[in-house]
């Protein structure tokens, strides 16, 4: 029997242990969730390819031609002889619109996947042939050596696409946290953080009209019944987009359309007609709430950039955040909201003096 080749990767590439644990949990637990993570496998990231050239998934288009227009000033606030270490670079076309313009010394893509991370540092290193590449495979979200050959070299972060937007904002700050750590003295960082805006353009953006960004949710379920011997009915089930206000964040879910029963793995599930299982959160910070969520990271926003229609931030920062006055204000209300944190040196508080949010670096806890 011939297969073809994604038939017989299912047959034979193991099963991610993780994928396994996660779906049963998610599944299981009320309200049902599993992690957004799930949703990139070979299909689900092309998928996501395909969403970022649709009419109304605005954010990468936007943060592209945000970039193309402050580039240049960016190049003049980071200075020349900087190491670029792009953080889940994925097949990224912004990419080269950075490196022609801050000629870098070197370039460090990290990416969890193998493939991705050979086919961009082909591409790169075709574009730019005197440009050392050191690309890291690895989770970018644990803490990770940086290759020796650039020891000794300052650093620019770069996180486009409002990757960051995916994880809970105490995820978030944990993630900017270890960042620092990992890029070190002297550091900076260019960030893609997207805005609250009005639903009305929020929505479409992850509902589009040719349905491609509910084949991108609805794969999972494909993936599941294929890997974890699932026989969930995925024609029962629908995509829906919600814009949670108080959380400020989109959310994608699954939706059971009738009362249907299945099984993975061997154990049963049952979802009644019109539950759902939550299956992504794209967090959207207004600008203010960008720079709290980087100061709270232990990074200090030094400019920012946005499109005419103030849909999105590009937001340049500096490692490191200063002890802010007034913390010597007695009686001072303090809101602890997060921490202790991993890969953590110190503790941050964010609290309100004066009607205004402060945030504060601790230090080191005893
Ligand atoms: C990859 C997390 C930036 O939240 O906009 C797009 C993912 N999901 N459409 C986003 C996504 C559905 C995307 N990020």
């Amino acid at each position: 029997m011939l297969l073809q080749k994604n038939e017989r990767e299912s047959l034979f590439a193991e099963v991610d242990p993780a994928f396994r644990g996660d779906v049963l949990k998610g599944l299981g637990i009320k309200p049902r969730a599993i992690p957004a993570r799930w949703l990139y496998d070979r299909r689900g990231s092309e998928l996501f390819e395909a969403i970022t050239a649709l009419p109304e998934y605005y954010p990468t288009r936007t943060e592209r031609s945000i970039l193309s227009c402050a580039v240049s000033d960016i190049a003049a606030l980071i200075g020349p002889k900087r190491a670029v270490v792009e953080f889940g670079s994925g097949s990224s076309t912004k990419t080269p619109i950075l490196l022609s313009e801050v000629s870098p010394t070197a370039y460090v893509p990290i990416d969890i996947s193998a493939e991705f991370l050979r086919e961009s540092v082909t591409a790169l290193s075709a574009a730019f042939p005197n440009l050392p590449i050191f690309p890291i495979e690895g989770d970018f979200t644990g803490t990770l050596g940086l290759p020796e050959a650039i020891d000794g070299m300052a650093r620019l972060g770069f996180f486009p696409g409002s990757t960051i937007g995916n994880l809970l904002v105490s995820d978030a700050v944990d993630l900017l946290r270890v960042m620092a750590a990992t890029l070190g003295a002297d550091s900076m960082l260019l960030i893609g953080i997207d805005r609250i805006k009005d639903a009305n353009i929020l929505l479409p953006a992850y509902d589009d009209a040719q349905g491609v960004t509910a084949a991108f949710n609805l794969n999972l379920l494909h993936r599941i019944n294929r890997e974890l011997s699932g026989t969930v009915p995925v024609d029962a089930v629908s995509h829906v987009v919600r814009w949670n206000d108080v959380e400020a964040r989109i959310e994608m879910h699954l939706k059971a359309a009738r009362d249907v029963q299945f099984s993975v793995d061997g154990r049963i599930f049952s979802m009644a007609s019109g539950e759902t299982i939550h299956t992504e959160n794209s967090f959207k910070y207004a600008v203010r709430d960008a720079r709290v969520l980087l100061r709270a990271g232990g990074w200090t926003p030094i400019a920012d950039w946005t499109d005419q229609k103030e849909f999105f931030s590009l937001i340049l920062a500096k490692v490191g955040t200063a002890v802010s006055a007034p913390n010597h204000v007695n009686g001072r209300a303090i809101f602890r909201v997060m921490g202790p944190h991993k890969g953590d040196e110190g503790r941050v508080e964010l609290f309100y003096a004066y009607g205004k949010m402060y945030v504060q670096a601790l230090g080191q806890q005893d």
